[in-house]
């Protein structure tokens, strides 16, 4: 059996990427608050493999990190990969994000999600990228999740994230499918 330890700080993304793991023959440890490390890269790649790095080779073990963000058309983009630094708590982001998105009509958005473990050396066994295309609402609707999950309609299942059962949300969020794709990798990590 193989401990990652898991390099976030974001309790929300803790609870799903343990969820994504449960069954599978690994040990998860939290990395140490005071362990931060900056989000430097200009991709969820780079970022991710930098926080995976990073840890990975300051505890001597294996690491697991997330890098993650929300695409929004009409903002060129935006927040993408400064969507954790877009405000000072999940409300604020939202309230940010619903107020220059203003009235557009174009609400289309995408989440992106990479996911990267690195080997006790630092350097890196797997990455995988998962995406999840959907619409920003105009008024935050459901209570689960976290982030900017109550303002992220999913068309096809006529839900926002935040109205998903964790089940569903994991199918088809893009940390859901950057999973799907790790999972059958995990078994032969050397
Ligand atoms: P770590 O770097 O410590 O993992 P972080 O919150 O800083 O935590 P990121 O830099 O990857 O993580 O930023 C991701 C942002 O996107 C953050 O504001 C999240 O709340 C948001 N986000 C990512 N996945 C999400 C999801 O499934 N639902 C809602 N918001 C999400």
């Amino acid at each position: 059996m193989k401990t990652l330890i898991v390099a976030t700080g974001n309790q929300g993304k803790l609870r799903e990427m343990q969820a994504h793991l449960t069954g599978i023959d690994v040990t998860l440890e939290l990395k140490p608050e005071a362990l931060e490390i900056e989000e430097t890269g200009t991709t969820f790649e780079e970022n991710a493999c930098l926080k995976a790095t990073s840890i990975a080779k300051a505890m001597g073990q294996w690491a697991i990190a997330d890098d993650s963000g929300l695409a929004v058309d009409t903002l060129g983009g935006a927040p993408g990969l400064y969507s954790a630094r877009y405000g000072n708590s999940d409300r604020d982001r939202i309230e940010r994000l619903l107020r220059e998105l203003g009235s557009s009509e174009n609400r289309h958005a995408r989440f992106i999600c990479v996911v990267a473990i690195a080997r006790p050396d630092g350097s890196i066994a797997i990455s995988s990228e998962g995406i999840c295309e959907g619409e920003i609402l105009y008024t935050p609707r459901g209570t689960g999740g976290f982030g900017y999950d109550p303002i992220f309609y999913v068309p096809q299942q006529n839900k926002t994230f935040a109205e998903m059962s964790p089940e569903l949300k994991r199918e088809i969020s893009h940390r859901g499918k950057a999973f799907q794709t790790l999972l059958p990798q995990l078994y032969n990590l050397q």
